[in-house]
């Protein structure tokens, strides 16, 4: 609970990465920020400059002292409150970005008055004054890690408030009806009715299916933001490491005519119009006495039970239609304990007939490829596109990305879905009218109208120090 505590402290960390670099930022926010900076910075020309009496949004040049020794050649930025980041009054340094420098600055900033930040704190700050609302500040640890096209793009969106005002919306909906049934069970001894139940029926049932709607956003959201972890499993010398290299464009797993070959997972991560997939080879499954290549045969099938899709690989000389569907059959039933997608592909169609293998194989079910003559890889990198994001991707749609706020819906559509029963079955006021409250706090969690301090500890303590 340390985080939510001592809001009144200034508090001061390292804003870039640990180690060495060209400059490092160091910040410092709180009511004592500009008086701390006075303690340790010199004015590079003006003596007597004094931080403290600069305008915001300026900035100065200058040393920070530890003692009597200049520690570093800095430049100081000055953001007054209410127009910083946090809010408060802000002060940025940058530095030299040698480690010794940037722990020497840390010290001199603690020995001056403020003390080291929690992590997340400078944004829990951001939020409790105000500066954006819960959902905004998780976009920005959200945005920190991106790594791709999309998961930057949903982050901005969400950063820029696009997410909170959908909630907003639907939540400013209810609110007005809530008030009206409050208002009913004020006067129910005189038995009036403000709330017109059709009306709130129809607007329940609008609702719900929004609320549906984003919730199903977040298989979308969730692959936008996490990747998509997809396992390439088959029996031995099926080409799976092949296949990983063609994909990579690397030779990045050994590739021999020796079955058994791979007996470590392999993940590499590969960006497809702009969702990251990690691929992840694995040992090829077949029951082997050797201990190392069993090990490496139950790390596989580890593997597939977390992935979201599977190619399952094969060599349609080795493995018939019949088999393959046995196969099939059992790796769903024994190893695929979420949902996710299996995609048979047939390899080595370079030496094969491919007419006579569409007839062998249905060809709506199958896709064939060459891994080693580069083969078709299109196709499969588009299927695995279809199949991890639908057919209509649009990305300015509101996107649900976090699993918090899935949660929340979740919740707020089950008391919806009561609240609606109950006007099915004319339930008094107060039930419909307890219903609609809760469903207004379960939206309210999401943008943070409704926190408490377990659930902000929660968000903020998974951000790094420093922001
Ligand atoms: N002709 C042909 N040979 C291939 C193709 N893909 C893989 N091979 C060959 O098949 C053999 C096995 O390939 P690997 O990629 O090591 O197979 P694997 O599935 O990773 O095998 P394990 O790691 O032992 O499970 C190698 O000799 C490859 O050159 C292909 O598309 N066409
Ligand atoms: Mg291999």
């Amino acid at each position: 609970m340390a985080i939510i505590q001592n809001q009144t402290d200034t508090i001061a960390a390292l804003a870039t990465p640990a180690g060495s670099g060209a400059i490092a930022v160091l910040r410092i926010s709180g009511k004592d920020a500009f008086t701390v900076c006075d303690k340790i910075f010199s004015s590079a020309k003006k003596k007597d400059k004094r931080i403290s009496e600069q305008k915001s949004h300026t900035l100065h040049f200058g040393f920070i002292k530890s003692g009597e020794k200049n520690i570093d050649e800095v430049l100081v930025s000055v953001f007054r409150t209410p127009h910083s980041y946090t809010g408060e009054d802000v002060i940025e340094i940058s530095c030299h970005g040698s480690t010794f420098v940037q722990q020497k600055m840390l010290e001199a900033i603690v020995a001056a008055g403020a003390r080291l930040a929690q992590p997340g704190e400078f944004t829990l700050r951001a939020f409790l004054n105000g500066k954006f609302d819960l959902a905004q500040a998780e976009a920005v640890a959200d945005l920190i890690a991106a790594n791709s096209a999309s998961s930057h793009h949903v982050a901005m969106q969400q950063m820029r408030g696009g997410f909170s005002s959908e909630i907003k919306k639907l939540r400013d909906q209810l609110i007005h009806f809530a008030s009206l049934l409050e208002l009913e069970l004020d006067f129910s001894e005189e038995d009036v009715v403000f709330a017109n139940r059709e009306e709130l029926k129809y607007l329940i049932l609008n609702l719900s299916s929004h609320i549906l709607s984003l919730i199903s956003s977040f298989r979308l959201g969730n692959v936008i933001r996490n990747g998509v972890p997809v396992a390439i499993a088959g029996k031995p010398n099926a080409g799976k490491s092949t296949l990983l290299n063609a994909l990579l464009n690397e030779e990045r797993a050994i590739v021999t005519s020796i079955a058994g070959t791979t007996r470590d997972t392999i993940e590499e991560e590969i960006n497809i119009e702009g969702i990251n997939f990690r691929f992840i080879d694995t040992a090829g499954i077949r029951s082997s006495t050797d201990i190392i290549e069993s090990i490496g045969v139950a790390k596989t099938f580890e593997k597939i039970n977390k992935a979201v899709a599977i190619i399952y690989l094969f060599d349609p000389k080795e493995t018939s239609y019949a088999e393959l569907k046995t196969i099939i059959a059992d790796l769903k039933a024994t190893s695929m304990e979420r949902k996710a997608t299996l995609l048979p592909v047939a390899n080595k169609v370079d030496q094969y007939d491919i007419e006579k293998l569409k007839r062998d194989f249905p060809p709506n079910e199958i896709i064939f490829i060459s891994a080693k003559k580069q083969i078709n890889l299109d196709q499969l990198t588009k299927r695995l596109l279809e199949l991890t994001l639908g057919d209509k991707i649009n990305l300015n749609d509101a996107i649900v990305t976090n699993a918090r706020h899935v949660e929340a819906l979740t919740k707020t559509e089950e008391v919806l879905a009561n609240a609606l029963q109950g006007l099915n079955t004319s339930i008094t006021t107060d039930f419909i009218a307890s219903d609609i409250r809760r469903a207004l706090y379960f939206l309210g969690e999401i943008t943070g109208e409704i926190t408490t301090d377990n659930l902000l500890e929660n968000i903020f303590s998974k951000f790094c120090i420093g922001k």
